[in-house]
Parts: C-alpha cells; structure tokens; sequence
C-alpha cells in the first residue's frame, strides 16, 4: 500500500543533491543547494545478482518534490544493458512525468499518479520527475539479467527535461 519494500534481501541506497551534480540544466543552482539534501531514496530487492537471469528484480523509489531552478526534481535515469529488456513502473502515490527516450532521442513522456502502470519498452531510457507537492512513489519491476547504462545519459542527457513553465510542468526538448 506505501511501497515500502522490508526483509532480507532488501538493499535501501540515497541520493542526495550531490549525488545528482551534472545533471540538471542549471548545475550552478544545484550546486549551491544543500548537498546533503535528500533527493531519493530506493528500496530495492534483487533476488539474483544484476546481470544473471532468473528472477524478477522489484524496487521502490521515493522521490522528493522540490525545483532545481525552473526543473524538477529526478531521478539520473538509464538505458538498460540488455538492449531487449523491458521494465514496469507502478504508480502507488504523487504525481509525475515518467521521461523516456529511445536510442535515436526521441523524448516523450508520460504522467504518472497513484495506480497507473507504464511499460518501459526495450531499448528505451527512462527517468521520472516529480511534479507535485508530496513525494513521488513508485515501484519498478525488471528482469534480473538487466545491467544498467548510465554512463549515455551522464554524457548525453535526455532529448527533452521537464520545467516549470509559467508554473505548468511542461517536457521541453533539449539540444543534444
Ligand atoms: C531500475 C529502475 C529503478 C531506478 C530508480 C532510481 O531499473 O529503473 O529502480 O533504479 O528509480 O533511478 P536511477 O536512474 O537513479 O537508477
Ligand atoms: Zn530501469
């Protein structure tokens, strides 16, 4: 019901503003934030080692809310390794942009609320931004043979971010 993942097994990892340095537009703004300052927190629960196929991995993220100058706050986002692995995002409460973006940066987005399910196709990098007041949280399911890319996104980005806009959370594309 909270998404709270508790038991053996379950691996609990921050990340904190400094922890997301380079990643918003306005990296001066974020970089006189408070570095300690939570961003997210993910609960996660891999029944296999990344990589070895055989299970079905599960995490929670909670996500705050909260601005990098005009842009939300994310998560880093990733390409999956496997090129042909997929993932599921549940929606359990707040509200958010789920951004994805396929090999060729084409950038769209979809909103997320409590309930909703999106599947993140393969090949298809994937970020989300909370838009609203309260903490975003959302439970991801993929397969554990799935490695995970960050290194692209570290170096290139995404084809679109989400901002604030005359106060509406609106995807604006992004030079490459
Ligand atoms: C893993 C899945 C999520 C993210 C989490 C944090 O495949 O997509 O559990 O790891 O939302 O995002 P990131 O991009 O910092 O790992
Ligand atoms: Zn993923």
């Amino acid at each position: 019901v909270t998404g709270e993942l508790t038991g053996d097994g379950v691996k609990v990892s921050r990340r904190t503003i400094a922890g997301l340095a380079g990643y918003f537009r306005d990296e001066a703004t974020r970089a006189a934030m408070d570095q300690d300052r939570l961003a997210y927190r993910v609960q996660a629960y891999e029944p296999k080692p990344e990589g070895e196929p055989g299970a079905v991995c599960c995490a929670t993220t909670f996500l705050e809310p909260g601005l990098v100058g005009d842009e939300y706050l994310l998560t880093r986002g990733h390409f999956h390794a496997g090129e042909d692995r997929p993932e599921l995002e549940v929606t359990i409460s707040g509200t958010g942009l789920l951004v994805l973006m396929t090999r060729d940066r084409q950038t769209r987005a979809e909103l997320m609320r409590a309930g909703s399910v999106h599947h993140v196709p393969p090949g298809t990098a994937h970020r989300v931004a909370n838009t609203g007041g309260e903490p975003l949280v959302f439970v991801s399911y993929w397969p554990s043979e799935t490695g995970h890319d960050y290194r692209t996104i570290v170096e290139r980005g995404f084809g679109a971010r989400v901002r604030r806009v005359d106060g509406v959370p609106t995807l604006v594309p992004e030079p490459d």
